[in-house]
């Protein structure tokens, strides 16, 4: 297949088990997935999609091509993306929380159902939005030393205050959740940290590292990971500063995550 992307180097489609999980869902069906492969906020949606055994047909898009028909779903041009019954959504935390209100009936329950249960997740999810995330592409970026000690410090402590917080084994207990979901995507990418940039998930506590440990295992998790190398290759630019994503506009200018 003729790659899009700007950079031809990096692959247009997903690989390894992940491949197998996009075949399994060509079928046309009242969900359309408009999806980026190596997108760690949209593979929250996806990781959602699996667990709950939702039937969904799977489109994958270049986010970064722009392309009217796809501006047209999604103003903001980024992926995750869904098509509802023929009306489009975007944002990866809200679709978690739209899938879980139409597909209620069908286990995991990512929300609680207590009230006061829910909006304590709420404030987890709002705090990986928040502080978890914007650290970690942080440290990826940023180039000085000074800079990637201080943005892994930043991101070990809002690691360490989540796990305070971990009912076990999941985010909310017995079952996995929004606040899982949320972060798992992050979880199974930290080996470029490790590698790179001298994370260690014990940085942020043994009560983190133990629940990191647990949601990279996910089944879910493991079916919608490409292979390794193919996602490097756009971690390479992430870590030699020269991404030029949203997220790394954003980065180096400072500004939220778009
Ligand atoms: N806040 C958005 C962020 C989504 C996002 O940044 N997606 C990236 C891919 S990982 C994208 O579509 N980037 C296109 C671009 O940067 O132009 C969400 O949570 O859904």
């Amino acid at each position: 297949m003729p790659s899009t992307f700007p950079d031809h180097n990096i692959h247009p489609e997903a690989t390894g088990i992940a491949k197998k999980t996009v075949d399994a869902h060509q079928k046309p069906e009242e969900l359309v997935f408009w999806s980026g492969w190596f997108c760690p906020f949209n593979q929250r949606v996806w990781i959602i999609l699996e667990e709950k055994g939702i039937p969904y047909q799977y489109k994958e898009v270049n986010p970064y091509a722009k392309e009217e028909s796809f501006l047209k779903l999604n103003p903001r041009g980024l992926v995750p993306t869904i098509e509802y019954q023929g009306k489009p959504l975007y944002e990866s935390t809200v679709l978690c929380e739209f899938l879980e209100d139409v597909y209620l009936d069908r286990p995991p329950h990512v929300l609680p159902k207590d009230p006061y249960e829910k909006a304590r997740v709420r404030i987890w999810a709002d705090h990986t939005s928040k502080h978890i995330i914007p650290a970690w592409h942080r440290l990826l970026q940023l180039q000085t030393k000074e800079d990637q000690d201080k943005a892994r410090q930043d991101l070990y402590e809002a690691q360490r205050k989540l796990a305070e917080e971990i009912k076990g084994p999941y985010f909310a207990g017995e079952e996995f959740g929004l606040v899982d979901v949320l972060n798992v995507p992050w979880v199974s990418r930290d080996h470029v940290l490790r590698e790179y940039r001298e994370y260690k998930r014990e940085g942020a506590g043994e009560n983190y590292a133990r629940w990191a440990d647990l949601l990279e295992k996910r089944d879910s998790v493991v079916k919608t990971t490409s292979d390794k190398d193919k996602l490097m290759v756009i971690y390479d630019r992430y870590l030699a500063g020269t991404a030029n994503s949203e997220v790394a506009k954003a980065i180096r200018e400072g500004k939220p995550l778009p």
